[in-house]
């Protein structure tokens, strides 16, 4: 996703500057806080691509969309719930893209079919919030990893079509734009009701560590309720 096919396309502010790089270890490490608010960074492949928790994120080269946003938001602002704000704009692009619904497996996980077809990742440092975002766009069966914690799927996978990743690319930094804009103005209430009702956990029985219990859905500050408890973050998995 050169920057010529990129930047004509652009509407906001989000995509400026627009960084692209045919190979990088992680688009997380690119972008820094002399950056401003708003600034890409796309890898055609990544080396050493992150999930959460020291996990590993894999495509390959040339397949899925691979990019990281830098965000400034004000001082004190919840910024777990970035990942909910980046989920909700990824979700909304999937379900333009293939006319389905997606869903949100809270923290961070988008899914289509209850296979997982985005990640997010939320890095806070030095005043910045670098948010990368894994989509899987043309990989094939093979190409998704195996063995990986929840099945994985691409839009590909999904409905057979090849796609072109640029437009897919802009239409997700647009509503990403809209979506953080109304997370700064309003908090999590101004975006609550699309991540609340696309909640992939809800009714669906979780573990979490030594806990079990039932995930009643997310409360307003964007944390998982089992059994009507709050968890501010973990790895759910489902039993
Ligand atoms: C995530 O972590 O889901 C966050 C992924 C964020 C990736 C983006 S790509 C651009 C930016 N630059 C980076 O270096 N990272 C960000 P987590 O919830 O920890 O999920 C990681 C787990 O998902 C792995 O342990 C695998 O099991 C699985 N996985 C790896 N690659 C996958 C893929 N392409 N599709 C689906 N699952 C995958």
């Amino acid at each position: 996703m050169k920057a010529e096919l990129v930047q004509p396309l652009l509407r906001g502010r989000f995509g400026r500057p627009y960084r692209y790089v045919g190979e990088t270890e992680s688009t997380q490490a690119i972008l820094g806080p002399d950056d401003p608010e708003g600034a890409v960074a796309v890898a055609e492949h990544q080396t050493a691509g992150r999930g959460r928790l020291g996990r590993r994120w894999e495509a390959p080269p040339g397949t899925a969309i691979t990019a990281s946003v830098l965000l400034r938001p004000p001082d004190g602002s919840p910024i777990q719930q970035l990942s909910l704000v980046g989920g909700l704009a990824v979700a909304e692009t999937v379900e333009d893209a293939l006319q389905l619904s997606a869903q949100l497996k809270w923290p961070n996980d988008v899914m289509v079919d209850r296979r997982k077809v985005a990640g997010i990742l939320a890095e806070a440092r030095e005043g910045i919030v670098v948010l990368g975002i894994g989509l899987n766009v043309n990989q094939t069966r093979e190409q998704l990893p195996e063995d990986a914690r929840a099945p994985a799927a691409s839009l590909r996978t999904v409905d057979g079509t090849e796609r072109d990743r640029a437009p897919l690319l802009v239409d997700l930094l647009a509503r990403l734009e809209i979506h953080y804009d109304a997370w700064v103005a309003g908090g999590l209430d101004a975006v609550f009701d699309g991540i609340g009702s696309r909640d992939f956990l809800r009714g669906r029985r979780v573990r979490l560590g030594e806990d079990e219990g039932v995930a009643g859905g997310l409360d307003r500050a964007g944390r998982l309720l089992v059994d009507g408890r709050p968890v501010e973050s973990g790895e759910v998995e489902l039993v």
